[in-house]
């Protein structure tokens, strides 16, 4: 089986940030449609709320309002975080899952989840939930409500879900850089699932995030399309097809025959460290491929001077491979994130920033 290459000659190596523009482009034009690239009459980001808790923690809610050819829309977002002297590191949590109808996670779901919002605040991280469904629905019929309608027909910016996704998030991050509690230099982007597919994209395309956290994301994220098994291109597409540009479609039941594999898209992550989880029952994502593609994207990390994996034989459940720039780990249970992914997450990060 011919695994398309992250580094085709010599040069590929030494003029890296040309090879990585040209994979850059391979993704966009064959999987996740553009990442958006107008500018707005109006883009606003502010603070609406900040809640005082016990115990030096705070809560903030910031809403982004974009307003173009008359029309506007907007998204919010959710800070979590302890009090601090010194500028804090920063996880960033793609959410489309809150606003979606289909999926809206029940009450216990939304407490577990608030539970690993706080404790990555405990960590002495800030905690931001970016709801990215508010911009862009996550809905095949319905995801061009929203952001979409700002758009001239003339903008020439076919893109998906995905891109937009990315894309707002990545504004977000530009909104808060200036904020004297985030440390820059400490920004991460995560996700889990279909936000994790986000995390991956978003982390490739804007090297603002020094950081990538990808959790279960399965097809379209981390794991290989060569030899994958579970969901293929023929079901996500089918399932979810403004989760990518109408050309991926094509390499449906054709997935030797994609110009790239998912190996490529980590590869443009480097040299920023990157943890991918996988989770045992989670054969939909196939784990085994999201491995190898950690495996294969190593050859990134160590020509620019990092390390990739630091084993390549693929572990037992709950034992993360430590030491290396890509970290791995394959959590016991369902698909989902989950505290134990954090707490391997957290500690991989600090020892990444020390
Ligand atoms: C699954 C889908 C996956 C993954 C997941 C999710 O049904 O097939 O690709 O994205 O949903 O986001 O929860």
């Amino acid at each position: 089986m011919d695994i398309p290459k992250i580094f085709t000659t010599k040069e590929d190596i030494a003029n890296w940030s040309i090879r990585r523009k040209e994979i850059l482009k391979l993704f966009e034009d064959n999987i996740y449609g553009k990442i958006p690239d107008v500018s707005f009459d109006l883009e606003e980001f502010g603070r609406c709320e900040h809640l005082s808790l016990e115990n030096g923690y705070f809560k903030d809610v910031y809403r982004l309002w974009i307003c173009r050819n008359s029309k506007m829309c907007g998204l919010s977002v959710e800070l979590f975080y302890k009090k601090s002297s010194e500028p804090l590191p920063s996880v960033f949590i793609v959410d489309p899952f809150s606003n979606n109808p289909y999926i809206r996670p029940s009450a216990l779901e939304r407490l577990r989840i608030m539970d690993q919002n706080w404790y990555i605040a405990s960590q002495g991280y800030i905690c931001v939930c970016v709801h990215v469904d508010e911009i862009c629905f996550d809905d095949p019929d319905r995801y061009k409500w929203g952001f979409f309608e700002l758009l001239d027909k003339d903008d020439n910016n076919p893109t998906s879900a995905i891109s937009v996704w990315a894309w707002a998030v990545e504004r977000v991050r530009k909104h808060l850089e200036s904020n004297p509690i985030f440390d820059k230099s400490r920004m991460i982007v995560s996700g889990c699932s279909r936000a994790g597919k986000t995390a991956l994209w978003c982390g490739a395309n804007f090297e603002g995030f020094t950081g990538v956290f990808a959790s279960v994301s399965g097809c379209t994220g981390a794991a290989m399309h060569r030899g994958k098994t579970g969901e293929r291109i023929a079901d996500i597409t089918k399932q979810f097809p403004h989760w990518s540009c109408p050309k991926y479609a094509e390499y449906a039941g054709k997935e030797e025959s994609l110009p790239v594999d998912q190996h490529m898209l980590l590869s443009l992550i480097a040299p920023r460290p990157l943890y991918i989880s996988s989770a045992s029952e989670d054969d939909w994502a196939c784990p085994k491929k999201e491995f190898e593609s950690c495996v294969l994207a190593g050859e990134a990390y160590r020509a620019l001077g990092k390390r990739g994996l630091a084993s390549e034989e693929f572990p037992e459940t709950n034992s993360p491979i430590i030491g290396g720039d890509i970290q791995y780990h394959i959590r016991k249970g369902p698909h989902g994130i989950y505290m134990y992914d954090w707490e391997q997450v957290i500690p991989f990060f600090n020892r990444e920033y020390s």
